[in-house]
């Protein structure tokens, strides 16, 4: 009944606020399918109900984590595609769009694997960055592809996704150094490519991924390697281009800091953005599943994908 519904959509929202469920593309899969055990469980007995349930719903998934745009576009997706005079129409074509969003996900995420896989030379080392599926497309095409590749993993403080990336690159048999954070430039030198993927991208080609991301964009220009954002198009943040900023999530301090040790250090400030903004002159090159764009022209395919502008349909 619709009380279990809304547990599990509950649920689902609290493992991406809790970053159980992490990463932009993983959390835009999971809020779809929370779309759509909504829908096919609701008991709501008129159309209107309906709507009003998978409305509360989306509100609750959209107010999880601020930055991932992929979370907004998601809900989008399905809401543009529900349709119908009854609660069974409205099911039907909910259901239906979350199926289509599902494999569009998947298919997006191949194409762009294959186009950032051909940046790629076999026997390059690439530097990461956090934990990103759609930069490890990129890799798991190279690989298949014939390419012998390793890669050099950055730890990624304070919530180490490197471990994550280091534990799917070795799925995929590619030798990983772990390194700290600060070793970044360090081992610059023995990289040929730096690869991230993105959370958001903004018209001006600016690019907003995990903390520090934008540190390593700097020290990757000042050392002469190359920077691709594997991002799908999902990604791109429809209201930057109507001058609109990327919120930036700000997590909690024990992320940062056990209590133990804050209470002996004394007073101060802990401050913990989960993300940051790297300017488009710092990125070689966005590798979407529509093709390789310099960061700078970003904005001609948002324009084309979005030139309607979007809406909010969870907001009532
Ligand atoms: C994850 C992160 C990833 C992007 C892209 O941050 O910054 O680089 O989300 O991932 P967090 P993907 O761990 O805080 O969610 O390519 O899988 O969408």
């Amino acid at each position: 009944g619709s009380q279990d519904v809304h547990q599990e959509v509950d649920a689902v929202a609290e493992d991406i606020a809790t970053m159980e469920t992490r990463g932009a593309a993983t959390i835009a899969r999971a809020v779809v399918d929370a779309l759509a055990t909504q829908a096919e469980a609701s008991d709501a007995e008129s159309p209107a109900a309906f709507v009003a349930e998978m409305r509360a719903a989306a509100q609750t998934l959209h107010d999880t984590r601020p930055t991932a745009v992929s979370l907004p576009n998601a809900l989008r997706f399905v809401f543009r595609q529900m349709d119908g005079e009854s609660v069974e129409q409205l099911r039907a074509s909910a259901v239906a769009a979350a199926d289509r969003f599902r494999s569009q996900l998947e298919r997006a995420q191949d194409d762009l694997g294959r186009i950032g896989a051909n940046r790629l030379r076999d026997g390059d080392t690439v530097m990461t960055h956090c934990h990103s599926t759609d930069a490890l497309a990129c890799v798991e095409a190279a690989v298949e592809q014939g390419k012998e590749l390793s890669a050099i993993v950055k730890e990624t403080r304070p919530r180490n996704q490197g471990h994550i990336t280091a534990a799917a690159l070795r799925e995929m048999d590619v030798p990983v150094t772990l390194v700290v954070d600060s070793a970044a430039r360090r081992y610059l030198d023995e990289a040929d490519h730096v690869l991230v993927g993105a959370d958001s991208i903004a018209a001006d080609g600016s690019v907003i991924n995990k903390i520090g991301t934008s540190g390593l964009a700097v020290l990757a220009r000042e050392r002469g390697v190359p920077i691709m954002t594997a991002a799908q198009t999902i990604k791109l943040h429809p209201a930057t281009l109507t001058g609109h900023t990327v919120e930036i999530e700000m997590r909690d301090e024990s992320e940062v800091i056990s209590e133990q040790d804050r209470s002996d250090v004394g007073e101060l400030e802990v401050l913990n953005p989960a993300f940051d903004v790297t300017p488009p002159r710092y990125m070689d090159a966005i590798v979407t599943e529509r093709g390789q764009f310099p960061p700078e022209s970003i904005v001609t395919l948002m324009r084309d994908m979005f030139g309607e502008g979007t809406d909010d349909p969870w907001e009532t």
